[in-house]
């Protein structure tokens, strides 16, 4: 396989375009699953969360994985892109086979679980194409500000995400299903801690990439669970009447 940048090109321009879709369909309703299904106790259809969360996002963690087992002759240089590709291997080895194991989630609606799939094996064949096959970095690529800062966001990013991923999962025993008012870490400040964290994690990925389609996956995470922190916060405050005042929605004291 090689690079054909136009490929890059229209493949990151999709991705762009299928943000604003997510962002103006999802704005006004939520994606249906968890605390917004339409009705909580429907059973046909869905999937156990742990299964579903398993499979939809397997693609993202395997298809990058494959495209860098298969790369021949192998890539070893610069450090800068395999510590790259290895940074969103990593996020997706947590999110497929440690986040599922643990999830105390509602079973999942099988029309998604599809459409997440989809969306997971096309993001991870453009992430994983561009770094393994197209991205070109200088060998002080380590050392450049944009590497340094980009890699702190992102560190930071997946530890408020994986804080706040726990901090909802304990807030149930094993085998509940009902909602209760998060509390501690970034929750204190914001209802979508584990999504701001995600949201700081993938623009941190951006920068330290300082690629297109990187930044169009930082901007689709913004579009997808953006308005989804938006719609738990106004959940919990239609529903708990004793909800932190103070607390924002996404991003602390701001909004
Ligand atoms: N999966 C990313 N669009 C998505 C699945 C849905 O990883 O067709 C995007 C991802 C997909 C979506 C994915 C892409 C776009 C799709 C969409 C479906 C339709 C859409 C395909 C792939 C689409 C177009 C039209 C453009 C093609 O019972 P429960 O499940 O609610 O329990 C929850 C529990 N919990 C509580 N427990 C007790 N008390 C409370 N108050 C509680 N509040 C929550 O905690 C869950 O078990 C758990 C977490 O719940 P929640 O709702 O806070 O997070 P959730 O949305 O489930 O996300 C889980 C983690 C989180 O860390 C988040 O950051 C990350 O996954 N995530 C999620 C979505 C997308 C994404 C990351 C990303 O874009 N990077």
């Amino acid at each position: 396989m090689q690079c054909f940048p136009s490929l890059v090109l229209a493949l990151s321009s999709l991705l762009g375009a299928l943000a604003l879709l997510q962002l103006s369909l999802y704005l006004r309703v939520p994606s249906r699953y968890g605390k917004h299904e339409e009705r909580l106790c429907r059973p046909r259809g869905r999937v156990p969360a742990r299964c579903a969360w398993f499979l939809q996002e397997l693609p993202s963690f395997l298809v990058p994985a494959l495209l860098l087992a298969l790369r021949s002759p192998p890539r070893l240089e610069p450090l800068g892109c395999r510590l790259l590709c290895c940074l969103f291997c990593w996020h997706y080895f947590y999110r497929t086979f440690i986040y599922p194991f643990f999830t105390r989630g509602r079973p999942f609606p099988l029309q998604l679980l599809f459409f997440g799939t989809l969306f997971c094996i096309y993001n991870g064949f453009l992430q994983g194409y561009y770094l393994i096959y197209c991205a070109e970095y200088p060998n002080d690529w380590c050392t450049d500000i944009r590497f340094t800062s980009g890699l702190l966001l992102f560190l930071l990013g997946m530890g408020i995400n994986i804080h706040s991923d726990l901090l909802l999962r304990q807030l149930r025993k094993p085998g509940e299903v009902t909602y209760k008012i998060p509390q501690g870490g970034l929750f204190t400040y914001v209802s979508g801690a584990n999504y701001f964290g995600e949201i700081v994690e993938w623009f941190g990925f951006a920068i330290a990439t300082w690629s297109l389609p990187a930044f169009a996956f930082a901007f689709f995470t913004l579009c997808c669970i953006g308005p989804r922190a938006y719609h738990h916060h106004r959940y919990y405050l239609k529903t708990f009447t004793d909800y932190p005042k103070s607390r924002k929605a996404l991003i602390p004291f701001v909004f």
